[in-house]
């Protein structure tokens, strides 16, 4: 018989975010987007458990600098999870695939490297209207990052118990 770590159904997942100490770092660029991924964020951690004391936020100039800032709070060893909020928009740049492409890679370098759960909470979109749907419109990224990272914490002390 297998044994299971974690529910297969997201619906079924029991997250607890008690005692977790998160850090979230958002980029000004589109700032009307990232708000509002940062309030899904930080309402999602509230609603997990996850006391506003523990939870710190650092904004920066855009999505470029966001794998360095979550590198450096994951090297404080003073949290259990990162989130990175950010949002590119195509139609608004010429440079969209360096901007958006170096982010994801960094994050990813970042979270391997750390070993610590780095959640890409990036919207990487072809247009404004699209971005306000996926910040808290028919989706909500900041929401799901702030699950996203509760879920990973939990799972890998599980892994590593
Ligand atoms: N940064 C973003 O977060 N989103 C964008 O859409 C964007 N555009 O359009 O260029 C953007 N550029 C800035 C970039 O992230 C850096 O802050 C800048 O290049 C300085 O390193």
């Amino acid at each position: 018989m297998a044994k299971n770590l974690r529910a297969a159904d997201a619906a079924q997942l029991d997250l607890d975010g008690t005692g977790m100490r998160v850090a979230v770092v958002c980029g000004r660029f589109n700032d009307l987007i990232t708000n509002r991924l940062l309030a899904g964020t930080e309402a999602g951690l509230q609603s997990l458990g996850v006391a506003d004391d523990d939870v710190t936020v650092a904004w920066v100039p855009g999505a470029f600098e966001l794998p360095m800032t979550a590198k450096a709070f994951a090297d404080t060893g003073r949290f259990d999870a990162v989130i990175a909020l950010g949002c590119v928009i195509r139609g608004e740049t010429a440079h969209f695939d360096y901007v958006a492409g170096e982010c994801a890679a960094g994050i990813m370098r970042a979270q391997l490297e750390t070993g610590l759960p780095i959640v890409f909470g990036v919207l990487t979109t072809e247009n404004l209207d699209q971005a306000l749907a996926r910040s808290g419109g028919d989706e909500d990224k900041g929401r799901e990052s702030a699950e996203v990272a509760v879920e990973m914490v939990g799972l890998l002390r599980a892994i590593r118990a």
